[in-house]
Parts: C-alpha cells; sequence; structure tokens
C-alpha cells in the first residue's frame, strides 16, 4: 500500500492528489491513505497537504531507498532484491551472511552508513552516513574461483561510467581496485568470494564511493588522500542517481562477460585506466621493485616490465601499487 501510494504521488509530482481519489484507487479508506502518508513524512519524505486538492510530493528523502531505487532502475536481475540498512557494520559482512543462508544473484545490501565498513586486509573504510554510496551486490558467476578477481576489474568500470558522466569529472582507474580523481581516491572496491574446489558458490562484490563526503568530515589521516565526487562536480551529486547507474552499468557488464567472456570489459578498463603506460612501483610481501606498467592480460593480472627488461605479473592481493619516483 505504502510503495503504492508513493508510486502515485511520485508519478504526478509536483501535481497534488486527492485523499479521495488514492482512497478510491487504492480501496482503501481515506484515514489509512493518512496513516501512510505520515509514515512516508516520518521517513523524510515531504509531502504538503493542501486544502481541497490533496496530498503533492515536494521532496523525496535523500537517501538510497530501496523504494526511489526500483522506481528508477531499469536492470532485469541486478538489485531486484535490495537489502537497505540505515547503518550497519559493513555491507559485505551483511550480503555475504544472506548470501550463505540464501543466495540470490543480484542482491543488492546498501547502507546510509556503515561502522565497521572495510578494504582488503581489514584496512578500514571510512562510510559516514548519508555522504556515499556504500553498496554490495551478490553474483553467482559460472566460471572458476581463480576468475572472481576479474570482477573487480569489471565493478571499477561500472563506476567509473557512472561517474565520469558529470562534467568536470574525469576519475581514472587504479589497477586493481580504486578509482582515483586528481590522483585521489574516491572509490574502493573488495571483491570477496565463497567457493569450493572448481566452484564460486558467491562472489560478493563492495563498492565504496564518495559522493558527497564534506571535505571537513574527512578523517585527519585520509585528507591528503581521499575525495569525493561533488569536489570534482563543484556541487552536490545525486546518490541515488550514481547507485542506479552503477548498478545499470553492472549488469550490463556482466552480460557481456557471460556472453563474451572478459575481453570486452578489459578493453574498457584500458580505456580507463591510469595506471597503464606508468611507472609502478610495486610493494609485493616478499618484493619492491619498480618498472613500467604495460598492460593487464587475459586473468586481469598487471603486467610490469621491470627495469632489468624482464617482465613480472602481479597478482591483485596483499600488493601495493604506487606512482614511481
Ligand atoms: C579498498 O580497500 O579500497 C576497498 C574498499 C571497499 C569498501 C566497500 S564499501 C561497501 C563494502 N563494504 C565494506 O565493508 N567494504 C566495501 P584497500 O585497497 O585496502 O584500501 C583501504 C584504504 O583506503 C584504507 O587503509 C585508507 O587508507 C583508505 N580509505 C579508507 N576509507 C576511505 C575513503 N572513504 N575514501 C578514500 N580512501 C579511504
Amino acid at each position: 500500500m505504502r510503495k503504492q501510494i508513493l508510486d502515485i504521488l511520485r508519478s504526478r509530482m509536483p501535481q497534488a492528489v486527492s485523499g479521495e481519489e488514492l482512497s478510491r484507487q487504492l480501496g482503501v479508506s481515506r484515514t489509512a491513505i493518512w496513516k501512510h502518508i505520515q509514515a512516508l513524512k516520518n521517513e523524510g519524505y515531504i509531502i504538503d497537504s493542501v486544502v481541497k486538492r490533496g496530498y503533492i510530493l515536494r521532496q523525496i528523502p535523500d537517501k538510497l531507498l530501496p523504494d526511489e531505487v526500483e522506481a528508477k532502475l531499469q536492470t532485469k536481475w541486478l538489485g531486484r532484491t535490495i537489502v537497505y540498512k540505515d547503518s550497519l557494520r559493513s555491507t559485505n559482512e551483511l550480503a555475504k551472511q544472506l548470501a550463505g543462508e540464501h543466495c540470490v544473484n543480484g542482491m543488492t545490501v546498501v547502507a546510509e552508513e556503515q561502522v565497521s565498513g572495510h578494504g582488503r586486509l581489514q584496512r578500514g573504510w571510512f562510510s559516514p552516513y548519508g555522504h556515499g554510496c556504500w553498496v554490495s551486490v551478490v553474483l553467482t558467476p559460472p566460471f572458476l574461483p581463480q576468475e572472481a578477481a576479474k570482477c573487480t576489474l569489471m565493478a571499477a568500470v561500472a563506476v567509473i561510467q557512472a561517474i565520469n558522466k558529470y562534467q568536470g569529472v574525469h576519475a581514472v582507474i587504479k589497477w586493481p581496485n580504486d578509482v582515483l580523481l586528481n590522483g585521489k581516491k574516491m572509490v574502493g572496491i573488495l571483491t570477496e568470494m565463497s567457493a569450493e574446489f572448481g566452484k564460486i558458490n558467491y562472489i560478493v562484490v563492495g563498492t565504496g564511493i564518495n559522493v558527497n563526503v564534506p571535505k571537513e568530515m574527512v578523517p585527519p589521516e585520509l585528507r591528503a588522500t581521499a575525495v569525493s565526487l561533488q569536489d570534482a562536480a563543484k556541487e552536490k551529486v545525486s546518490r541515488l542517481q550514481v547507485l542506479i547507474d552503477y548498478l545499470q552499468n553492472l549488469e550490463t557488464l556482466y552480460e557481456i562477460v557471460l556472453q563474451e567472456g572478459f575481453k570486452p570489459v578489459f578493453d574498457l578498463w584500458r580505456q580507463y585506466s591510469g595506471t597503464l603506460g606508468q611507472r609502478v612501483k610495486v610493494i609485493a610481501p616478499d618484493a619492491v621493485y619498480c618498472g613500467l606498467a604495460e598492460d593487464i592480460d587475459n586473468d586481469g593480472l598487471l603486467i610490469v616490465r621491470k627495469d632489468d627488461g624482464s617482465l613480472e605479473k602481479v597478482i591483485a592481493g596483499d600488493v601495493s601499487i604506487r606512482p614511481a619516483e
């Protein structure tokens, strides 16, 4: 009922819809309609009640509410089941838990705030309330466990396509899991997997996008390295739109992968890469070296030509890639 009322009000925005019309159309009393309207107002919807005209939906809340995502999302399966939380520890954590109980391909967990968001090696991911897209998508791909890391590259392309459409924004992908804007990190992606021998049970692709995180809110230790989409776009950006575009792009890319393999997605990745063609310093647990980032291979590994001319393939994980001085 709540959703139906909302759909009607949204479709008529900014026109009024009378309580009588709503009650007739939905077959409930005007008092019932009024109660739902109060509930919507409590959730942050701004709805005016105008005498003799009815209800006018003035503004939807700046939240990533499933109703609002669903109203605009045009995907077939990705994001069709949305689990929304105001605040939680980590969307990846919850997505893994839910997928372990009952796995739904394309299930999406999204939160306004993460109090224990994390990156690789349990490094923290700063996820303040209402300022970013903290989102995890569950996928059940038919490919092999060793191919899971490729999903990180696919997600990076999906994000960058969603954010580079804003004027003044020219983000690049830093291999393997960051999206950078003017050399600073705007997006981090963490892909996690549950697998058995030769078979993926599910993959969780977790993406943190700093959309409207005000500079002064960023913890001092991240100020020099973190950036937000609004810093480059020069104005507040709709988090809802960023989320919807990301989910849509991800579904499109995933379907391309299923039909044609990863090559077309890797070709796009190359176009957006800020790593290829750069001199990099690779900091691996067992070695540190410099070289030229030449390409990615068919598995998504970074190919680095070391200064002695030999080629090294870099596997994502606990490797850190820095610009070489
Ligand atoms: C990542 O790890 O960049 C992957 C981050 C993935 C976060 C998403 S949010 C939704 C989902 N749920 C989760 O719990 N996680 C995923 P890594 O490459 O390890 O980088 C982590 C480092 O990025 C930290 O050590 C900080 O230096 C830096 N960092 C933390 N928060 C940041 C932020 N909001 N913006 C920019 N940099 C940040």
